[in-house]
């Protein structure tokens, strides 16, 4: 009897002292988060949420060399709405929490532009998986970094295969007055009339509803080509209202073209629809099948565009994280991180190789052009790539002029 209290007394003290170290380990962690801004409501939450689904996944595939460190990796995504003055109070509220030491964002670039000055202020690492703005990096601002490419490399590559088609003589170019929407627009432009295409007409609108008193004096004009820098919230439903008004010529969009809520606005008109986008389709990242697998398991569908630069931004975040902790032989400041993020080189991420430049460009991005091949949105992964091209920041080719010029 004495020898079963005994035994009992000894298991109970285990238990009791296994509990214990337990929660001591739990209150000892160190908290880290990184945040997250994207828009996860209106229009243009499809993108928004695809970003923040894939930076989860990246943090619970990736977190634990951090873990074993001692730290508890917590992840706050942040609603920006595709709102300036949403992302800048997000970014305000974001920097008062001293445990936020990254944040992967925004979508839109005409959000990301403003939010980054609080974040810059304030020293908080920012990667963007999506971008493309030139202004975001261009600024100089020691915190910012992307990993995707730029509109004026994009909007120059939308230009040069429609002169290349051979059939486009004329095009009207339409935005959406975002500094996204009428930047790569512009960019768009200036090679196209570089390349002998007529420009019949610069627009922008806001309209996202009815655009008859915008197609009617297109029509007038009949031009060979179409370009709408813009978001598929707004240039879907413009193409299908201009096909349903006899516009048979080409349409061609910038990336905010390139997610499958484009085919589920348009349908059918969306067919045969060229765009450009700094996001590579999923065929060409074989080392982010098992990210897109993971992907459809947990949330049922296919990542949009932008999902694996997501993941990765978010793997060069953590990456840093790790390097500056290491460094700093505790929680590393906010400027420890962005020095950190900063001299990313040579990183292996399910897009490439990601290393950033001085300005926090990635050194070397590519740009795809894409035709839209069916109307049903669980196909938009199965449209056909036509082209890729690789180009240089503007940094990175004038280093390299330097260097050559020598
Ligand atoms: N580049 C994708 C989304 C649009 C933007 O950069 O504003």
């Amino acid at each position: 009897m004495k020898t079963k209290r005994y035994i009992l007394f000894i298991l109970m003290t285990m238990v009791a002292l296994a509990l214990s170290a337990t929660i001591a380990g739990a209150q000892d962690a160190k908290v880290i988060k990184i945040a997250s801004q994207s828009p996860l409501s209106g229009g243009q939450a499809l993108s928004g949420t695809s970003m923040r689904n894939a930076v989860e996944l990246a943090i619970a595939d990736l977190k634990q060399p951090l873990v074993d460190m001692g730290y508890d990796i917590q992840y706050v995504p942040f609603d920006d709405q595709a709102t300036p003055d949403v992302g800048v109070s997000n970014a305000q509220n974001m920097v008062q929490d001293p445990a936020i030491l990254v944040v992967i964002g925004h979508w839109n670039s005409g959000v990301a532009i403003p939010s980054s000055e609080v974040y810059n202020a304030n020293n908080l690492a920012m990667i963007s998986p999506a971008n493309t703005n030139p202004r975001v990096t261009s600024r100089g601002l020691p915190v910012v970094n992307r990993v995707c490419g730029r509109d004026d490399n994009q909007g120059p590559t939308g230009a040069k295969f429609l002169a290349k088609l051979g059939t486009v003589k004329t095009v009207y170019v339409l935005h959406d007055k975002t500094p996204y929407g009428q930047g790569i627009a512009d960019f768009f432009q200036q090679e196209a009339t570089a390349d002998g295409i007529t420009v019949l007409g610069f627009e922008g609108t806001e309209e996202k509803s009815n655009f008859d008193g915008i197609i009617q004096p297109i029509l007038a004009q009949s031009p060979d080509a179409i370009y709408f820098g813009g978001i598929y919230d707004q240039t879907a439903v413009f193409l299908s209202q201009a096909r349903a008004a006899g516009y048979k010529g080409i349409f061609m969009g910038p990336d905010g073209t390139d997610a499958s809520d484009f085919a589920k606005l348009a349908g059918d008109a969306a067919v045969g629809t060229y765009y450009t986008s700094a996001a590579g389709p999923l065929s060409v990242f074989p080392d982010a099948a098992k990210f897109v697998d993971d992907y459809k398991a947990k949330y049922g569908e296919n990542p949009q565009p932008y999902g694996p630069e997501s993941y990765d931004a978010t793997a060069v975040a953590l990456h840093a994280l790790q390097v500056a902790a290491t460094l700093a032989g505790d929680i590393p400041t906010r400027a420890q991180v962005a020095s950190a993020v900063r001299a990313t080189a040579d990183f292996k991420g399910l897009t490439g190789t990601i290393t950033f430049d001085a300005y926090g460009d990635r050194a070397t991005a590519n740009y795809y052009v894409s035709q839209v091949k069916s109307a049903d949105p669980a196909q938009w992964s199965t449209n056909e790539l036509l082209d890729t091209v690789s180009v240089d920041s503007p940094y990175t080719a004038l280093m390299k002029s330097m260097m050559g010029s020598k």
